[in-house]
């Protein structure tokens, strides 16, 4: 599977049902029933993180050029990106429109009607929404596509640049427990100069390493300081009656996330879905003979049900196809927890318990406390799998103070760290030697030489293959 990732990965997608590439659009893809589950519970867990200090809202997707085109950085960053709607029929529009490829310019000219003075702040909103990026990469399913359709993007505004600071700590903190509950391990860098969002001061990225080696970034939190609102007017008047521009910070994550999902916890039998996304958690295998069918099946409900009672999500595959098949078939599809039940187990009160994370089988009594014994094989799962992940990062990630190496390490699929001086033109030369990506900045350190020039080492940072 790791030699073969992309290929795998792509072959999933169509086999267990997530996603079907043949849409007729480059870059844009069907979300199939499975699928759309997956980002539907995705989806949940990161927008009950950001309602407990966020509000959503919902803005137009088409942005007026006008409005677009003021923040001259921000443009230029997304200008051989956008989509543009230049006609309402057969009329020319007096106005060009772009199908909004992230939502700054389409939500800041509101932020300055709305925010007049210090108690209008802070505002935090945020919307999911589709975003369009006419991607000139190589497009793939969930990982680059040209129509994000989960973008979840939130936006603040705030009185001061410590606050704005705070925020960026926040967001960091919000989204290690969405890829926490996920079991998705992550590299937290700060993105050097020249590879920050269009606009920004600085940008914090959550990375994560792929099977194949090559690292995939799934969130981005910007932090915009003063020049959107400078750009869009965005004031407020403080205590003492002054007239202030507002400090800013937004951050998105995508469809992406599902994307590292699928790779990270992926095998070669098919998926193992983290059991808070999973559509089923348990999935429960009837194992059908002529001879007690009914009394099977009826169990089969009264098991669904009572698990449904203490809040899990069931299906019982029903199908009149031969367990085996039903088997691999979840097996594929990845659901966390499978429980058979033939005639024999029934005599014996008994249910067949097998974890999609290490396969094993154990015997569980059919009882008070089927739902329990349940829940906690799914906690097994849901740690099993995140510790394996971390240590899969752990183990892929290698500091090296030798230039020359970082080469032969990535080519064998590790991320490297090394001592920098964090110098942009040594920084550049680097990835121009290497034909790597630097991917930020981790810690400050110290002591050390950078690994590129006769400067004292400044801080910590990685290279990688980046997708
Ligand atoms: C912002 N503005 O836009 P960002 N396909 C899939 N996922 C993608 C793609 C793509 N083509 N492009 C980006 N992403 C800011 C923050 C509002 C929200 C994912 O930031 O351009 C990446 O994981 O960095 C990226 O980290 C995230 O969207 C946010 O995009």
């Amino acid at each position: 599977m790791v030699e073969n990732f992309d290929e795998w990965f792509h072959d999933i997608l169509e086999n267990a049902d997530i996603t079907d590439s043949r849409y007729p659009i480059k870059g844009m893809a069907v979300w199939m029933p499975y699928g759309f589950q997956i980002r539907k519970h995705t989806m949940n867990i990161i927008k009950r993180l950001l309602d407990k200090d966020h509000d959503e809202v919902l803005f137009p997707m088409l942005v007026p050029e006008s409005e677009l085109a003021k923040e001259g950085i921000h443009v230029k960053g997304f200008e051989d990106e956008v989509y543009w709607v230049t006609k309402g029929g057969s009329r020319d529009l007096n106005e060009h429109l772009a199908l909004r490829p992230t939502s700054e310019t389409a939500i800041y000219p509101m932020y300055s009607l709305w925010i007049r003075t210090h108690i209008d702040l802070p505002i935090k909103l945020y919307q999911i929404v589709n975003t369009f990026r006419y991607e000139t990469k190589h497009t793939r399913p969930l990982i680059r596509v040209r129509e994000i359709t989960t973008f979840k993007e939130a936006h603040t505004a705030h009185a001061t640049k410590e606050e704005s600071d705070e925020q960026i700590q926040d967001f960091i903190g919000i989204y290690k427990e969405f890829f926490d509950d996920l079991q998705i391990p992550y590299l937290i860098s700060k993105r050097p100069e020249w590879d920050k969002f269009p606009g920004a001061d600085y940008t914090m990225a959550f990375d994560v390493i792929m099977p194949n080696g090559k690292t995939l970034q799934i969130g981005t939190i910007h932090n915009l300081g003063q020049t959107f609102a400078k750009t869009f007017d965005i004031t407020f008047e403080d205590k003492d009656g002054e007239h202030k521009y507002v400090y800013q910070t937004c951050a998105g994550v995508s469809d992406r996330v599902i994307a590292s999902v699928i790779g990270i916890h992926g095998d070669e039998k098919g998926l193992r879905l983290p059991p808070k996304v999973s559509p089923n958690q348990v999935t429960i295998i009837p194992i059908l003979f002529k001879k007690g069918k009914e009394e099977v099946l009826a169990k089969c409900a009264e098991i669904k049900e009572q698990l449904e009672t203490a809040g899990l999500r069931v299906n019982i595959d029903d199908r009149d196809i031969r367990p085996g098949k039903k088997f691999n078939d979840w097996e594929l599809k990845g659901t966390p927890v499978k429980l058979e039940l033939g005639p024999r187990d029934l005599e014996n009160n008994i249910t067949v318990a097998m974890r999609r994370d290490e396969g094993e089988k154990i015997e569980i009594a059919l009882d008070d406390s089927l739902a329990d014994n349940v829940i906690d094989l799914l906690n097994k799962s849901s740690e099993n799998l995140s510790a394996a992940a971390w240590k899969f990062q752990e183990e892929h990630v290698k500091f090296t103070e030798d230039i020359n190496e970082i080469s032969e390490l990535v080519e064998a699929g590790y991320v490297v760290r090394f001592r920098w001086c964090g110098d942009e033109a040594i920084g550049k030369d680097i990835e121009e030697k290497t034909g790597y990506d630097i991917l930020g900045i981790q810690e400050e350190i110290a002591e050390g030489k950078c690994i590129a020039s006769d400067n004292d080492a400044k801080y910590m940072a990685l290279i990688a293959k980046t997708y």
